[in-house]
């Protein structure tokens, strides 16, 4: 048995006060060049972003009343302010990234997509335990160029907490549209989010783009090599803004909530001198807080922790290298492409004034039986490979040899029953497999038992998962969340019949 963590525990970085220096004196000269900053135009409602040193800032918020949320959500194209120029992307109205969404356990989410795209798109609840089917989180339907639609979705009284997000899902432009900036934060809080160490600790949402900075449509274009590589841009954004400063004090309590926005790029994630003491995992909150150096999120996962300042200073989080693999094909030169392979990138700045202990953690979360692992009825292989391309094709990926066939179902499995998987990767580049609506539960070497709905799948590699197809039926996908294999066809259908 081969059970794999995707939050890594390494040994503690070794501090590196040169390096650490050296980010800091670029972080303070970014700061004077570009005196802008980060601010809300009231009349427009953007954003406008300046490209460095900005202040850390988080889209509007949108929580629900009563136990309903609704609002529209309209997909454009648009210049987005960038210093004192723009660049192009896509924006939930006007702003990327889109609103953040919060509800409770038990509330209706009520979404109206208006698409002002010149291609089709929808919209996907990543991570949520809703229906897929009629007008839930439906990725087979697809929004034409000015069209829109109404989904609807019900969310369980017994849903667990945590971060989530929204993004389109229409096959064969998810990537583009991704990468371009749709994409928005979804908030569960239940009774664990009023803890007094959670509901005292000042809470951020980030979501991490690294989008293609330029002018024109045109930047949206990916050569077959980047589409097979998976596209990665050439800047880290914390929600549309480029290395952030965070402004906090010793003793206060930082809760980071992140989800890697990213359509291919990985993020191996550390913050100097300070360990990360995780809370939740991309599926819900686990037992009690564990700490680790450094995180591991591949495109689609989300990660919760604490961190605690207690002595003032300059701190860098960063976007440790990270080999995610690559095409390696070696035949007839251009195709070498580079691999996978992640510079590291200076992704924010925590700036701590004042000197004080740390503050205390919670001592306990979510109660550990609801994180054991069921027994399971049925075991499966999923098999992720790359084949064929000679001949100048591009390369197949493909799920158990088959590419996407949206007509096709790939999988059946029992409603209310539970599965174990086996995902094996037989190609060189790691691929994140991404489960709609059903989490599953995974035995992380570091957390211990932990839901996620997305798991990296180390290239060359397996891991195992179960799944409870709990309580909810119906017919969508897996798939991998480089999002260009995805359009490419590394995807698969899944029915559980009512
Ligand atoms: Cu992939």
């Amino acid at each position: 048995m081969s059970w794999r963590s995707s939050l890594t525990l390494g040994t503690m970085q070794t501090p590196n006060p040169t390096r650490r220096r050296f980010l800091g004196f670029v972080g303070a000269a970014g700061a004077s060049a570009w005196l802008a900053g980060c601010f809300r135009d009231p009349d427009a409602g953007r954003i406008t972003v300046s490209p460095n040193g900005s202040s850390f800032a988080e889209p509007e918020v949108l929580s629900s009343e009563s136990g309903r949320l609704e609002l529209t959500l309209r997909a454009e194209p648009n210049d987005i302010p960038w210093g004192d120029s723009t660049r192009y992307g896509y924006t939930y109205n006007g702003n990327t990234p889109g609103p953040t969404l919060r509800v409770k356990p038990g509330d209706q989410l009520t979404i109206h997509l208006e698409n002002q795209l010149d291609a089709d798109t929808n919209l996907h609840t990543h991570g949520l335990h809703v229906s897929p089917s009629g007008n839930g989180d439906n990725i087979f339907v697809r929004v034409p160029p000015g069209g829109s639609r109404t989904y609807s979705y019900q969310i369980p009284a017994d849903h667990r907490s945590g971060l989530f997000w929204y993004h389109p899902h229409a096959h064969g432009t998810v990537a583009p549209q991704v990468a371009a900036g749709l994409a928005g934060a979804i908030v569960i809080t239940d009774q664990i989010d009023e803890l007094p160490e959670m509901a005292g600790s000042t809470e951020r949402t980030w979501i991490l783009s690294d989008p293609p900075i330029g002018e024109g449509s045109g930047i949206l274009d990916a050569s077959g090599m980047d589409r097979m590589q998976g596209r990665e841009g050439n800047k880290v954004l914390v929600n549309g803004i480029e290395q952030p400063d965070i402004t906090t004090q010793a003793g206060v309590l930082e809760r980071w909530r992140i989800v890697n926005a990213s359509s291919s790029r990985y993020y191996r994630l550390g913050l100097d001198d300070h360990p990360l003491h995780i809370v939740a995992t991309d599926g819900g909150r686990i037992a009690k807080p564990v700490s680790v150096s450094e995180i591991l999120l591949s495109p689609g996962e989300r990660a919760e922790f604490f961190v605690r300042p207690s002595k003032p200073g300059s701190y860098a989080f960063r976007a440790l290298e990270y080999d995610r693999g690559g095409m390696g094909m070696g035949m007839g030169g251009g195709m070498m492409g580079g691999g996978g392979g992640s510079e590291e990138l200076a992704v924010a700045t925590m700036t701590v004034t004042g000197d004080a202990a740390p503050a205390a953690l919670p001592a306990g979360l979510v109660d550990a039986d609801t994180l054991i692992v069921p027994a399971h009825s049925a075991s499966r292989v999923l098999e992720l490979g790359m084949g064929g391309g000679g001949g100048g094709q591009m390369m197949s990926f493909t799920i158990d040899d088959k590419i996407f066939d949206g007509d096709r179902t790939d999988i059946t499995a029992g409603l209310n029953t539970v599965e174990e998987w086996e995902i094996r990767n037989t190609s060189p580049m790691d691929h994140p497999l991404h489960l709609h609506v059903w989490s599953f539960l995974v035995a992380d070497e570091t957390l211990g038992s932990v839901w996620k709905d997305t798991i990296n799948v180390p290239a060359n590699q397996s891991v195992k998962v179960v799944v409870p197809f709990a309580a909810i039926p119906g017919r969508t996908v897996y798939h991998c969340h480089i999002l260009d294999h995805e359009d490419l066809g590394m995807m698969g259908v899944i029915d559980v019949p009512g």
